[in-house]
């Protein structure tokens, strides 16, 4: 029975993903890389850092730890100055109805994200009385596919790894959800998230009848 949900923020509850996307896009660009939503699914749910790392090696390019940092808060700085503009209307349909028909069956929610920036995000979205617990890229040493985040959730929640359901849009995130041993909805295209238990198009098709069959 499952007796808790874990929602990954970007590309799940909201499309700051395509924030994320521009601002590496932006970046990339500086150095002659050209970054392709191909390329962009392996940027999904991963650090700033390693997001950065991969960017690179795309372009076969060496830097120091020093230029890295830069260049990480660099591209945060952008996301930070585009992430200002959301509003609450751009919630997914049917993510808050989801939420509100889990609670109803008393099942506890939780939020886990990779982002440092999902307290900001939460914020402007006004919705953190919405979950039991959130747990933000500060929190963290090892990001995802590690199970690490989901793991401090489900403790945070009182809830057993087996008994959790987890939302996510990142290959990374299904295969880190997998590994703290919890079912997973993976939010995209089945090409991508085929480790997923089920893979629905949009996080509002769910379908509670689902809950647990999967
Ligand atoms: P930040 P999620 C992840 O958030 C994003 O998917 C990933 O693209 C990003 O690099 C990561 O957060 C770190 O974000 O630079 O804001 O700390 O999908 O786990 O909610
Ligand atoms: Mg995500």
């Amino acid at each position: 029975m499952i007796q808790a949900v874990i929602f990954d923020l970007d590309g799940v509850i909201i499309d700051t993903a395509h924030y994320h996307y521009i601002a590496w896009k932006r970046l990339a660009s500086e150095f002659g890389i050209t970054l392709t939503p191909a390329h962009n699914e392996l940027l999904k749910g991963v650090s700033r850092m390693r997001s950065l790392e991969i960017i690179l090696s795309l372009g076969n390019i060496a830097l120091s730890q020093e230029q890295k940092e830069l260049l990480a808060e660099k591209k945060n700085t952008w996301f930070v100055e585009y992430i200002e503009s959301i509003r609450p209307e751009e919630i997914f349909p049917g993510v808050l109805d989801l939420i509100q028909n889990l609670r109803k069956r008393k099942i506890k929610i939780g939020l886990a994200s990779s982002s440092k920036n999902a307290p900001r995000v939460i914020e402007l979205l006004g919705i953190a009385r919405d979950f039991d617990t959130l747990i933000d890229g500060t929190m963290i040493n090892q990001t995802k596919p590690d199970p690490e985040i989901f793991l401090l959730a489900a403790h945070r929640l009182g809830v057993d790894p087996t008994h959790c359901l987890v939302f996510e849009d990142a290959e990374a995130g299904v295969e880190a959800a997998r590994a703290a041993g919890m079912k997973c909805v993976g939010v995209g295209q089945p090409s991508q998230l085929g480790k997923a238990d089920k893979v629905i198009a949009h996080t509002g098709d769910f379908n509670l009848n689902d809950l647990n069959s999967l």
